[in-house]
């Protein structure tokens, strides 16, 4: 228990507004977790694999309906519209307040309610917050215990600290006298609520036990709630991984990412360069917290403490970092589970088993065309498991940027790799990324969307007044010490084929990145920015042809004139748009002679 008594008096009062049958706070020990764990096995609601092939990791399954984030039923309620801005679904607090709080009289009946202290950041990190989860979910607990720091300790600090971010959750499942549970607890889509009170920080969340929608450390949290904290404060919440990447020379530096879901971030993360002499480490997959220092420069904390990774296409091949981050002590949710007790999915590197079992818990015949594992199916791990983690993940001072890279997939228009005149210029690059919708998300119309900063789900306020922060950011120090900005699209494709091999193969844009950064490299300026020089991308080894190259960074014409008339239309929607960015946009239509 704990001495500090607002939230002794928080959790009591939704105790009584919820009816659990039991309160338990989570003290984060592994006795607590193998007691959850085999509790959810005895319930059916987790299966233990073979301790031999995967020691101590379990396997879920969750409902066919709650698999990925649910954008149309999460919810920014600040108390004017205007302050959510054109992106985000909107609603008044007090009214969202009301409905939910309908939802969730008696919602945690026959269950229990387990209280969740956890920090997002290195435990004495100035710039780490703390939490405070509400739960119905045991599934929830052990995946928090994972990708947060949470338990006795965090419990000590919020002991001590007024400040805590105060996170209600219920998967919105009420058991009566004598019902049995299913597998996966949840309400149907149209009683899910995902709602973020910008202005109270405080997040409540109804109806779904998956993911984002569930782990509100995580987005709800280190996004779209310190997205607003890192306005008012002066520093950065993003949809970013971190890395670490060291020349033959043994000098090292710094990139933060922003690709959206599904994008590529984790895969980068932990790549294995195939460029001899180069090592890449890991800080972070997912989100950074970004903060300028005293010495001018801008440095990146990791707030996750473990990683929820996709799992169809992981391999030994693709990111061997990740195969061995989950070879014990990890969860997997709609993956397959073989006769053996092991896990298997799509791309995984070796044939499936005969007696698979697809995440929806059937047997295929082999002409069945439905993928064995979900398309958004997960794993969960902690950080410190993966190989490639860098010494420093844990600094509370952060590590020191030297890029910022954005991406997304785009099959056509947009080159292998573009580099920023100035900061200015790359925020324009970062508000207008576009990207292929992915199965991060349930409902989403398939085709390119702009996705700025790879931000658009998680931004917890006006997006056109987070590109402004972004513009002032980059007035918090002298020019020479801002971070390099790129943008980067794996992603290119003729006839259905990518043109560039991915992966491990992206070390030779990282390696080529780190020399700009010094300034060295020849370049050529394009309209759209700048390219590296003929030769300048290291393709030795690689089975690519000059063409393919030449595809890679071709600027075409016409795609360009409807990539702007499709910028133009997506700066129409904000009124708060910075008169940097639409000087940027006249200026790309003059240099494309528009
Ligand atoms: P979230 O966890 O949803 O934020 O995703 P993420 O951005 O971390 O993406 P992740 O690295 O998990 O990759 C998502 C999908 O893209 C996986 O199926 C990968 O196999 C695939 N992918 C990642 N990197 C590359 C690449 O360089 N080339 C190609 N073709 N596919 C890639
Ligand atoms: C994403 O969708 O960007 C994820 C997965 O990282 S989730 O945690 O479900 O948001
Ligand atoms: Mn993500």
């Amino acid at each position: 228990m704990t001495k500090n008594h607002d939230l002794i008096h928080w959790v009591n009062k939704w105790a009584e507004l919820m009816t659990p049958d039991k309160i338990y706070w989570c003290d984060g020990s592994e006795e607590e977790n193998q007691h959850l764990l085999n509790g959810m096995v005895s319930s059916g609601m987790a299966v233990r694999l073979n301790d031999k092939l995967r020691p101590n990791s379990y396997y879920f399954q969750s409902d066919p309906s709650d698999v990925a984030r649910v954008e149309s039923r999460t919810f920014i309620c600040s108390e004017s519209r205007e302050d959510a801005g054109p992106t985000n679904n909107w609603h008044d607090p007090e009214q969202m307040k009301t409905t939910l709080r309908e939802h969730y009289k008696g919602c945690m009946k026959g269950r229990t309610m387990y209280v969740i202290p956890f920090c997002m950041g290195p435990l004495h990190s100035d710039i780490s917050h703390l939490g405070v989860q509400l739960t119905d979910s045991p599934y929830v607990v052990v995946n928090m215990r994972i990708t947060t720091r949470m338990g006795k300790e965090v419990l000590a600090l919020i002991d001590h600290s007024d400040i805590f971010v105060p996170c209600v959750h219920s998967v919105g499942y009420p058991l009566e006298p004598g019902q049995p549970d299913v597998k996966w607890p949840c309400a149907p889509i149209e009683r899910k609520y995902i709602a973020h009170f910008p202005e109270t920080r405080e997040i409540w969340s109804f109806g779904s036990g998956y993911g984002g929608n569930a782990l509100l450390g995580k987005k709800c949290f280190a996004l779209r709630i310190a997205s607003t904290l890192a306005l008012d404060e002066g520093w950065m919440a993003e949809h970013m991984l971190i890395l670490g990447i060291t020349n033959p020379q043994g000098e090292k530096k710094y990139f933060v990412a922003a690709f959206p879901s599904a994008c590529g971030k984790t895969n980068l993360a932990m790549l294995t360069p195939t460029l001899p002499g180069w090592k890449v480490e890991t800080i972070g997959d997912d989100i950074a917290w970004l903060e300028f220092r005293h010495d001018g420069r801008l440095y990146a904390v990791n707030p996750e403490n473990g990683f929820f990774g996709v799992a169809p296409c992981t391999s030994m091949d693709t990111n061997p970092n990740a195969m061995l981050s989950v070879s014990k002590n990890a969860l997997f949710t709609n993956v397959g589970l073989t006769p053996d007790g092991d896990v298997w999915w799509e791309g995984i590197g070796h044939d499936m088993p005969p007696g698979t079992m697809d995440w929806k818990g059937r047997f295929h015949e082999p002409t069945h065309c439905e993928p064995i594992a979900h398309l958004n199916s997960r794993f969960t791990a902690p950080a410190s498991q993966c190989p490639s983690i860098d010494p420093d993940w844990e600094n509370p001072m952060g590590v020191p940027i030297s890029a910022i890279l954005f991406g997304g997939r785009r099959a056509t228009t947009v080159p292998l790799i573009l580099e920023a005149r100035n900061w200015d210029h790359g925020v324009f690059m970062g508000s207008t990324i576009g990207s292929e919708v992915t199965a991060a998300a349930i409902g989403l119309k398939p085709g390119v969307r702009r996705d700025p900063f790879a931000m658009l789900p998680f931004c917890g306020y006006n997006m056109g007044d987070y590109f402004a922060h972004w513009i002032e950011m980059g007035k918090c120090t002298r020019p020479e010490l801002l971070p390099k900005i790129f943008t980067v699209n794996w992603f290119r494709k003729k006839e259905g084929q990518f043109l560039w091999p991915g992966y491990c193969e992206n070390s030779r844009i990282l390696a080529y990145i780190f020399d700009r950064c010094n300034n060295e490299r020849k370049t050529e300026n394009t309209p759209l920015g700048v390219i590296p020089a003929t030769g300048e991308i290291n393709t030795e080894g690689l089975d690519i042809t000059t063409e393919q190259l030449e595809q890679l960074f071709r600027i075409d014409p016409d795609e360009w004139k409807d990539e702007v008339d499709s910028i133009d239309e997506h700066y129409n929607k904000f009124s708060h748009l910075p008169a940097e960015l639409h000087n940027e946009l006249e200026m790309l239509k003059i240099n494309l002679g528009l």
